[in-house]
């Protein structure tokens, strides 16, 4: 029986910014079901899909992926998952992928977690990760940057704007973020 209303959250940064690394803690924490965009769209070109190609390209051109083909993967992790609890890590990504999102699931989202982080800190960050993705080498991160500033930022604004946005100051160790992080989630007592 599919859930009539889960809850979501949207957990959104730059490239870097920490959103994989804080969603294992949240799950750990709150019983989320932590569904990574960027995840599902690297197991789709593994799994040999017919879109794998295109979205191995799109990935190492920093582009984002047309939205039909991410909302079906998060849907079916959705569906598949059996929670009703989700941290939606990395998406959307742009206005045309927010809109496509809300109006084929008709889902919106208790807010949206934003970590916030400088270039110069992301991109250390991801020179150093060494876990082989095909994107983390210095001319992909100035794309991801580029596309990151001009199509995702606006979408942390729409959600500003609706004051659905919890900032948090991302550039810090990653225990000392999670306390803010752990503070958002946690039951508020009056
Ligand atoms: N690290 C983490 N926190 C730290 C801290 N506080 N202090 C010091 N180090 C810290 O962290 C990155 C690295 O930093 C790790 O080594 C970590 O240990 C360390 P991580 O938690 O992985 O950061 P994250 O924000 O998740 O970085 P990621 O690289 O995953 O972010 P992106 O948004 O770039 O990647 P994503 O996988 O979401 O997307 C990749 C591509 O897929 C996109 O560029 C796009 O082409 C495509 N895509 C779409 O097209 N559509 C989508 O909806 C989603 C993705
Ligand atoms: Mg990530």
């Amino acid at each position: 029986i599919p859930e009539k209303n889960p809850t979501v959250v949207f957990v959104l940064g730059g490239p870097g910014s920490g959103k994989g690394t804080q969603c294992a803690n949240i799950v750990q924490q709150f019983r989320y079901t932590h569904l990574s965009a960027g995840d599902l769209l690297r197991a789709e070109i593994k799994s040999g899909s017919e879109n794998g190609t295109m979205i191995q390209n799109m990935i190492k051109e920093g582009k984002i992926v047309p939205s039909e083909v991410t909302i079906k993967l998060l849907q079916r992790a959705i569906q598949e998952s059996g929670n009703d609890k989700f941290l939606i890590d990395g998406f959307p990504r742009n206005e045309e992928n927010r809109a496509a999102f809300e109006s084929v699931t008709g889902i919106e989202p208790a807010f949206v977690l934003f970590f916030d982080c400088s270039e110069e800190e992301m991109e250390k960050r991801l020179l150093s990760r060494n876990q082989g993705r095909e994107d983390d080498n210095i001319e992909t991160i100035r794309k991801r940057f580029k596309v990151f500033l001009e199509s995702s930022l606006p979408v942390i604004n729409y959600y500003d704007a609706k004051a659905k946005v919890r900032k948090v100051d991302a550039v810090r160790p990653v225990e000392e973020v999670f306390e803010t992080v752990n503070a958002i989630f946690a039951p508020k007592i009056e």
